[in-house]
């Protein structure tokens, strides 16, 4: 909301000026449109193209587990995975997805394995365990449009959020998999499979893991299948596969889905 009254400030101040120089067209695009001053803490901000793409506010990293973790606290909230008693999890032994009993986003491989970190993005949400989070936030998920919008750094790229080699001097900029998928992940980047968010450099704008790590739901849906479309790969995409840490790139998945490599980030 403080963006759309930013907005139109911007437009009315554009009128005003135009007017008094007796041509109100001279004054298109001429007011650049500016952040606003109080960016909440953990957000930036996504630079509009002063045109048809307005500027909004990004979570600057992949929603966490601690956070929905006090989101799940305070209004006990429970998912769709803990709801169905299974979630998919990727078997790297099988090499295919597998239905895991317990598998939720404090269990993402399973009571088995491992408790979710805090400071990894969370993961086995569904879009209605996304949207409930993001109800709560104040937030809401973003349109594919926007996402690839932030991704592309305000349309600065054409595929990647760090410029325009995949990996730059021979460094990795983002956690995905490097290697002949599924059968062999070279880990050229550190990171065998989930990473931390944050473990790599943020983009310009001051997004982090916008390209690589876990998929992040969209509010775009296929009007046909009511699949939704996800975007930014994870750490399961590789140039031989889904490559979907170049931004062009999405999939589709049922809204129900709950997947060890799937999560969200959120805008205002
Ligand atoms: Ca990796």
């Amino acid at each position: 909301m403080e963006t759309i009254i930013y907005s139109l400030k911007s437009t009315a101040l554009c009128i005003m000026l135009g007017a008094a120089a007796g041509a109100m067209t001279a004054c298109e695009g001429a007011v650049e449109e500016q952040p606003p001053t109080d960016i909440p803490e953990g957000m930036v901000w996504i630079a509009g193209d002063g045109a048809d793409q307005p500027g909004f506010l990004m979570d600057a990293t992949e929603l966490t587990t601690a956070a929905f973790g006090a989101f799940v606290e305070e209004i006990s909230y429970v998912t769709e995975a803990e709801d169905f008693g299974w979630s998919g999890v990727f078997s790297t032994d099988s090499l295919r997805w597998l239905p895991v009993e317990g598998a939720t986003w404090r269990f993402p491989l399973g009571p088995d394995s491992s408790a979710a970190a805090p400071n990894h993005p969370a993961t086995q949400l569904s879009l209605r365990d996304v949207n409930a989070y993001a109800d709560w936030a104040g937030k809401r998920l973003p349109t594919e449009k926007e996402w690839a919008w932030a991704a592309s750094q305000s349309g600065q790229y054409p595929n990647f959020p760090w410029g325009k080699e995949m990996v730059p001097n021979g460094k990795y900029p983002g956690n995905w998999w490097q290697g002949p998928f599924p059968y062999a992940d070279n880990v050229l980047d550190g990171f065998p499979g989930i990473a931390p968010v944050k473990s790599f450099p943020p983009a310009a704008n001051g997004l982090y893991d916008i390209s690589g790590n876990v998929w992040e739901w969209t509010a775009t849906q296929k009007t046909a299948t009511k699949e939704s479309v996800i975007k930014g790969g994870s750490f399961l995409c590789s140039t031989s596969y889904c490559t979907g840490f170049d931004f062009n790139q999405r999939q589709l998945t049922p809204g129900d889905s709950g997947l060890n490599h799937l999560g969200g980030r959120l805008v205002r």
